[in-house]
């Protein structure tokens, strides 16, 4: 049984020499990697955001068991992506405009490399016109758009409108998700879909990409 208490604690201290040892028992011990991710990193990263918000902890902290996370995350990367051989289909991911949050941007990337969606992460901060130029390019069936702050949010439904002014609407999916938004959000912007976490991000692109 892998030690997902410890896991937690290690991020939440930011304990970044620890974190390797106990992902690679947990591995070793036959654990699935993506239950290493929910409910050990993922998990760690919640009560660190609970921790930030009530003031308990503060950014340098926050940024440490960030780095923790992604040590962890390497580790896992690429055993998640041995998932399927076959692309289900290419993803353009990123983070919007004037957004540098990419914690969830990464783990919804990682979750679906492991469920083999070729995924292109532009990063963060990204405009409407680069999400565009990317999907053209790479003639991609799916824009995945991430945002964490009310200021932000805004910004998805300048991608769509631009995905629209350039011809390319009715020919790509639209994922939305984010800590601030929901599906109502989704829905009035006029996105193809909302996830509140990667998992069912995962989940809901599959089923979407099956219907198209
Ligand atoms: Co910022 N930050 N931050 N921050 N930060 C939040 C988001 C905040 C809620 C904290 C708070 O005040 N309680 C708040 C936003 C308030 C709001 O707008 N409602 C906030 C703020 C205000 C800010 C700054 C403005 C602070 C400042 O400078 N005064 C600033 C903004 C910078 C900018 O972006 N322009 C800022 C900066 C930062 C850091 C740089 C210090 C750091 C980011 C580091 C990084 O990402 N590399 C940071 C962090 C870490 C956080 C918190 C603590 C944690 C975010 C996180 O990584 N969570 C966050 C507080 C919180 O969330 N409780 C906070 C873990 C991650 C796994 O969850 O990203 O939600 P999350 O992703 C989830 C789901 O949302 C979903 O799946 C993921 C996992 O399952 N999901 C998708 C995400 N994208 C998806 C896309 C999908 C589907 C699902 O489909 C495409």
């Amino acid at each position: 049984m892998a030690d997902y208490e410890r896991m937690k604690e290690v991020i939440l201290t930011g304990r970044v020499e620890e974190i390797s040892g106990l992902v690679k028992q947990a591995l070793g011990q036959g654990t699935n990697p993506q239950d290493i991710i929910g409910q050990g990193l993922i998990a760690g990263m919640d009560e660190v955001g609970v921790r930030f918000k009530n003031g308990d902890i503060y950014i340098p902290e926050v940024l440490v068991s960030a780095k923790t996370m992604h040590i962890g995350m390497e580790i896992l990367r690429p055993l998640l992506s041995k998932g399927e051989a076959r692309s289900m289909g290419t993803v353009i991911l990123g983070t919007v405009k004037g957004d540098l949050h990419d914690i969830g941007k990464n783990l919804v990337g990682i979750m679906l490399e492991g469920a083999g969606f070729e995924v292109i992460d532009l990063g963060v901060d990204q405009s409407p016109e680069k999400f565009v130029e990317a999907a053209r390019k790479k003639e991609a069936q799916v824009i995945a758009l991430s945002a964490l702050l009310t200021t932000t949010m805004g910004e998805m439904a300048k991608v769509i409108t631009a995905l629209k002014t350039a011809g390319l609407r009715e020919q790509v999916i639209v994922m939305v998700g984010g800590a601030p938004l929901n599906e109502k959000f989704a829905s009035t912007i006029g996105a193809d879909g909302y996830a509140p976490d990667a998992g069912s991000a995962v989940e809901k692109l599959k089923k979407m990409i099956q219907r198209n």
